[in-house]
């Protein structure tokens, strides 16, 4: 059942600390109060874009990417905000606490308004198909997804907790108790939604983006309606939002975490490379994680993540 906002269950994730489930996926106790506000009063309006992924799946980088592509004329902001900064998730900043609403108010309701999200279509679909909004899906291989969200977890500044350890992390995100998982089922619904309706759901991975940018980058502008006329003006897009330009920026080293999370902004920027999970996942375990993967995604047609 979607949109519907039971919560069943708990599980342990890391150390001692606990996953609510909302109808079958898991998520930080802390967000879940504001994953049910969003899905009670979140009302798309035609004009909205949705960025939508999976944790540690691009969502950064594609954050970059769409806010530049809608707002071109100068790249400035870039250099003086961090992209979670100019695009707010729905469930940390929008409906994250009273004040947060601010980030509802254009009086404009034709102006874009450029939101993201981690919420599962399972849940927010009814939300996203209610209006004539249109959302962009990120998915990332499964093994540099998790490999991405081990070293984000060990730099949570929650002093009570040890490390996350790896053997752990692995266990928990095939298992799916791990924040927003199960990864599968998250990204495959998703799919199936862009497969359904691909003028309202563009589905890119990160693979592809990495693999040609710019070609993805122009895809994306036609898909927002707002095509470009000239290449140049893709390049220097492609370039201020690539990895290495934005990690160097003083707001995107600050040790400061931002007020929503309790992680560092530097730590959204790390080595964004394919096939990263070959540095610190044995063969056994990629073994495991491939046959997964192969009975996940494969077996529904979607031929992805090995
Ligand atoms: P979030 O879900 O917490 O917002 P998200 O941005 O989806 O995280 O994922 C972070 C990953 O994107 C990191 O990957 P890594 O751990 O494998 O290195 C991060 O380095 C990568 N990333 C951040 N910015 C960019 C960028 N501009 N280009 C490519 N990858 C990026």
């Amino acid at each position: 059942m979607e949109n519907s906002n039971n919560i069943s269950e708990e599980k342990k994730w890391w150390g001692d600390k606990h996953l609510e489930q909302i109808n079958g996926f898991w998520f930080m106790p802390f967000f879940a109060p504001k994953i049910r506000r969003v899905l009670a009063e979140f009302n798309p309006r035609p004009s909205d874009v949705i960025l939508s992924s999976f944790p540690k799946t691009g969502t950064t980088w594609l954050k970059s990417l769409l806010y530049s592509i809608i707002n071109r004329s100068s790249l400035d902001f870039l250099v003086n905000n961090n992209p979670h900064d100019l695009v707010p998730f729905l469930e940390a900043q929008v409906y994250g606490d009273k004040e947060s609403s601010a980030h509802m108010s254009s009086e404009d309701t034709t102006s874009t308004r450029l939101f993201s999200t981690h919420i599962p279509y399972q849940l927010l679909g009814k939300t996203l198909e209610s209006s004539g909004c249109r959302v962009v899906y990120v998915a990332r291989n499964p093994k540099d997804t998790l490999t991405s969200l081990w070293h984000f977890t060990n730099k949570w500044k929650m002093a009570d907790e040890g490390t996350w350890e790896l053997e752990e992390a692995v266990e928990k995100f095939l298992s799916g108790t791990v924040p927003v998982g199960p990864y599968y089922e998250h990204v495959l619904r998703y799919r199936m939604a862009s497969l359904n309706n691909p003028s309202k759901f563009f589905f890119i991975t990160y693979e592809e983006l990495k693999d040609d940018t710019k070609t993805h980058v122009k895809r994306l502008a036609e898909f927002l309606g707002c095509p470009f006329d000239d290449d140049k003006e893709v390049e220097e897009i492609v370039k201020c939002c690539s990895i290495e330009v934005l990690k160097n920026h003083e707001v995107n080293k600050s040790e400061d975490c931002p007020v929503w999370f309790s992680t560092p902004y530097n730590s959204f920027f790390r080595q964004a490379k394919v096939g990263d999970h070959t540095n610190y996942l044995s063969d056994e375990v990629i073994k495991r994680i491939d046959a997964v993967t192969k009975e996940k995604f494969h077996k529904s047609g979607f031929v992805y993540g090995i």
